[in-house]
């Protein structure tokens, strides 16, 4: 299976859809809505949404069905990045290679299209999954919600941020990663198996596989954030060194820290074995995620 192709067709399908479901440019009130335009469409690799379109093909659904689902997980993460590069937060300039958001609007009209970004994703997500059954679509949404909040990716960044500059061992970095990172993508999918049917054992294996991919993807951003190229990754590199952020570099050093992202690449293939060809797509991604460029 080509990746790549599959991943450009995937984020094709993602960003008509993006395009079409969020309001336009010129919707009152209208600096909100390019401000929340302007770092959806900045860029971005859209890995969550795909993960959950390529999860319900595993499951032998149908990615276009989870389409509004998908896109709820990329509104998320985009008011995440956008927050995340607040003054307050990281203080970031550059974000998928142009002006963060707060640069391009300020801060308040930033502050508000994350808040904008955040609530919509709820509102599609819903009317997404009134599409399928509704207690399999409660059940993902009530799933979304809690990855998102202080259980999961909110929870993450608050002890990331207090543990900036201060030893952290381990534990306590893997609680930041399956946290701030890991909740996200787990959740994105779990929603795509869910709406589309699947419970019981091949949902515990989907879900292995998203905790797997989780670390993998955010072992590989510590390491790009030393040895990435900033053209490539869209933003500065080499800020958690400066901010003394906990890092698996930081923590394990290079050389561990790749030998890890593969392991925990190996363990999503892994817990994909009883699936047939309709999860390729999700083993070639999990590859994408460690041996990615940016
Ligand atoms: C709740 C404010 C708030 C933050 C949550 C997501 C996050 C925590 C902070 C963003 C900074 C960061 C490095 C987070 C780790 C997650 C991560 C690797 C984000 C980048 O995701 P990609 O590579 O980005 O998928 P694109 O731009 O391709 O979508």
């Amino acid at each position: 299976m080509d990746t790549r192709d599959y991943l450009n067709r995937k984020k094709d399908i993602v960003d008509k859809a993006l395009d079409t479901l969020l309001p336009g440019e010129d919707e009152y009130p209208q600096t909100l809505h390019r401000a929340m335009r302007y770092s959806v469409f900045a860029g971005g690799k859209r890995i969550r949404p795909v993960l959950t379109m390529a999860a319900a093909e595993a499951v032998d659904g149908n990615g276009d069905d989870v389409i509004e689902v998908a896109c709820a997980m990329e509104l998320i993460h985009t008011y995440s990045l956008i927050h995340d590069d607040l003054p307050a937060m990281d203080d970031d300039e550059m974000r998928r290679g142009i002006p963060t958001c707060h640069k391009a609007f300020g801060e308040a009209p930033a502050i508000l299209a994350g808040d904008a970004l955040l609530t919509y994703a709820f509102e599609l997500a819903l009317k997404g999954s009134r599409k399928g059954e509704e207690g399999p679509a409660i059940r993902a949404v009530g799933e979304i919600a809690r990855a998102a909040g202080s259980m999961g990716m909110v929870g993450g960044q608050i002890v990331d941020i207090e543990s900036e500059g201060k030893a952290v061992d381990l534990a306590m970095l893997e609680f930041i990663h399956t946290h701030k990172t890991g909740a996200l993508i787990r959740a994105s999918v779990r929603s795509g198996a869910i709406i589309a049917g699947s419970d019981g054992e091949m949902l515990d294996s989907i879900t292995r596989y998203g905790e797997a991919i989780g670390l993998a993807f955010q072992i590989t951003d510590d390491i790009l954030d030393v040895e990435g190229e900033r053209d490539l990754i869209g933003k500065n590199t080499r800020g958690d060194e400066v901010r003394g952020k906990a890092t698996y570099p930081a923590v394990l050093g290079l050389g561990e820290s790749k030998r890890r992202a593969r392991e925990w690449m190996d363990i999503a293939i892994s817990a994909l074995e009883g699936f047939d060809g309709k999860a390729e797509p999700l083993r070639c991604i999990a590859r994408y995620v460690v041996e990615r460029r940016w």
